[in-house]
């Protein structure tokens, strides 16, 4: 059960920040909205295959650069081969924002130019298993951004994907921040939980959304 005590801003591990809450309503439709559009095309929203073979269960969509695993390129050469959609000033700007809520350090914040997000839509049954963000090139933070159904965020260590970790419960609005120390922690998405969703949020369809903003280094 959650206590609305837990609903507070948290260093959950070193550099790993949970701030609840931090986008309004309206701002959360403003995201969807956008996130729409991008999986409007000209790139479609799809399940990245893992070099094994099999798809991941949440469908993503760019902008920026392309992910998938195990790098980024301009187009979407496994999605139609379509141009990504470019990197919007006012994303980047938030993730500014963002930056500032989590840590309190205004040069961080205005240093920060994240030139990617993947925005990864969960249906009821999808997940994430435990992972690394280490397709990019540079150990600036991942800001991450929930809107809809809540989830179970498990954010772990960065020696292996087992414990020691904590689990977190995302909701929608809510902000989570990872760099420093914890850069390339291990993280994943176990379940979302079905019908936790802000109908104002914009989310109709119902579901998650998450958006990640991430700095690739990448030249150009
Ligand atoms: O959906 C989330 O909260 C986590 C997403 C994630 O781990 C990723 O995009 O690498």
């Amino acid at each position: 059960m959650r206590l609305p005590l837990d609903r507070v801003r948290r260093e959950v591990a070193p550099g790993a920040v949970h701030v609840p809450d931090w986008l309004s309503v309206e701002q959360q439709r403003q995201l969807v909205t956008a996130c729409l559009d991008w999986a409007a095309g000209p790139v479609p929203m799809r399940s990245a295959r893992l070099p094994g073979g099999h798809h991941m269960s949440v469908r993503t969509v760019c902008v920026g650069w392309h992910w998938q695993p195990y790098r980024y390129t301009r187009t979407a050469d496994d999605a139609a081969g379509g141009a990504v959609a470019a990197f919007p000033d006012w994303l980047a700007w938030l993730g500014r924002e963002a930056i500032l809520a989590a840590y309190g350090d205004p040069a961080q914040a205005a240093a920060y130019r994240p030139d990617t997000a993947l925005v990864n839509f969960y249906d009821d049954a999808a997940r994430m298993g435990m992972h690394q963000d280490k397709d990019e090139r540079s150990p600036e933070p991942v800001v991450s951004l929930s809107i809809g159904n809540s989830c179970l965020f498990r954010f772990g260590n960065t020696a292996n994907r087992s414990r020691p970790y904590t689990d977190v419960e995302l909701c929608s609005g809510d902000l989570f921040v990872f760099g420093g120390a914890s850069r390339f922690a291990y993280h994943g998405v176990p379940k979302t939980i079905p019908g936790t969703a802000n109908p104002a949020a914009g989310l109709a369809a119902g579901g998650r959304l998450n958006l990640t903003m991430r700095v690739t280094g990448l030249p150009g």
